[in-house]
């Protein structure tokens, strides 16, 4: 089954009990036994069954076996939040006293969790610019337990190389980790790159439609079983109801991923081409970094965008406060184009310092572009360029 057969069919079969074609929403907390022993038995893992919904749910796994599938991992869990999952996934494979390594580059709010909650529980991170192989080696110790990265990642758009950062973990012995929220599974599969675990924030394209907060971890078997565990005690589950609801969205993933993309190419283009416009951040524009990386890993380049206004920090603040149909807001992949600033946003856990260390400039403006007409979008970018002109 190629991809877009994949996210309408793939791990989903009609209901056995009604042939249902759309799964059941199981929206229970706790699984009846059928006796005493029964109960026994199902907790002590000699009979197969449903005992409790934060240790699993028909509803839930149905989503973990076609996030798993869609990802071409071997196992999944579904967690309440990306931050969620991948707090499940550090615990999962690194403990106190190891450290991690990590792109300095990423979603402020895992900066803040790796600056802030990782420590708590005895594990350091080191933050390195992971497309430099020098640099990503030197910072390989004996306790390093993981490499962690984005790509593309938050909210820079920087491109890191799956294949390259996967053969140097490999070399120490340490598994990769891809936080694949911006490309998702059709644009991107990093454990057939090489990498050894995936995560999401499912809120963003997976869900697609702004509703609900969610991650996904999906793994290697070889740490199935420590994320079954982390996940059934930490307790970051995902209530079945949202759970549905990806289920839901997913199906749909192919052709709008297909619209963000074309969106977002245009949008790119036409940002590059315009007199008021610094630079602009998109992995599928030539003048992109990452570009030829981009093209070798990615089957396009996604819908978030990045870009300066002339005039730094307070054009940027005009043109926010004057468009019209985008949306003030953070998250992106939703089907509303949004747009924000990370620098005093979503990257807050940077400080200013930080923040110029990783190229986020104080203009730095992050376009999540919709799958709205592509001429009512330009047609908003103009005019709120044409009230800072004024
Ligand atoms: N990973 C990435 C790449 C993200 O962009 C986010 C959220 C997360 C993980 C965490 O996921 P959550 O817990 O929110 O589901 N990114 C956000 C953003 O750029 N704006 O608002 C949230």
């Amino acid at each position: 089954m190629k991809i877009e057969t994949k996210v309408v069919h793939g791990g989903q079969h009609p209901d056995p009990v009604t042939g249902s074609l759309i799964p059941p929403l199981y929206q229970t907390s706790t699984f009846a036994f059928k006796d005493a022993d029964h109960g026994a038995r199902l907790f002590k893992g000699e009979e197969k069954g449903y005992i409790y919904t934060r240790f699993g749910n028909p509803t839930v796994n149905l989503l973990a076996e076609k996030m798993a599938h869609l990802e071409g991992g071997d196992y999944a869990e579904i967690f309440a939040s990306g931050c969620g999952a991948l707090f499940c996934t550090m615990l999962s494979i690194a403990k106190s006293g190891s450290n991690i390594i990590s792109d300095k580059i990423i979603y402020g709010g895992s900066y803040g969790q790796f600056k802030q909650e990782l420590p708590i529980v005895g594990i350091d991170t080191k933050f390195v610019d992971t497309t430099n192989p020098k640099e990503l080696e030197a910072a390989i110790d004996k306790n390093t337990k993981l490499i962690f990265i984005e790509t593309p990642a938050n909210p820079t758009l920087k491109i890191v190389d799956i294949k390259k950062c996967a053969e140097i973990a490999h070399k120490h012995k340490i598994p990769l980790v891809v936080d694949n929220t911006f490309a998702s599974p059709y644009l991107q599969r990093p454990i057939e790159l090489g990498a050894d675990a995936v995560i999401h924030s499912a809120t963003k394209y997976l869900g697609g439609h702004g509703d609900l907060i969610a991650g996904v971890s999906v793994v290697k078997k070889e740490f199935a079983e420590s994320l079954r565990k982390r996940s059934r005690n930490i307790g970051a589950n995902i209530s079945p109801f949202n759970a549905w609801l990806i289920l839901r969205g997913l199906k749909t993933l192919a052709v709008r991923m297909d619209r963000h993309c074309e969106n977002a190419l245009k949008v790119a283009e036409f940002l590059e081409s315009h007199p008021m416009i610094e630079k602009v951040y998109y992995p599928f524009l030539k003048s992109h970094t990452g570009y030829e990386i981009a093209r070798k890993q990615m089957n396009n380049g996604g819908g978030v965008i990045g870009f300066e206004v002339k005039g730094g920090r307070e054009a940027g603040k005009m043109l926010m406060n004057s468009v019209k149909l985008c949306i003030l807001a953070v998250s992106l992949g939703d089907p509303d184009t949004l747009i924000q600033h990370p620098a005093s946003m979503t990257h807050s856990a940077y400080s200013e310092e930080e923040c110029i260390k990783v190229g986020l400039t104080p203009g730095f403006v992050r376009l999540s572009v919709g799958i709205e007409n592509i001429e009512d979008i330009i047609d908003d970018l103009k005019q709120a360029m044409n009230k800072i002109k004024a």
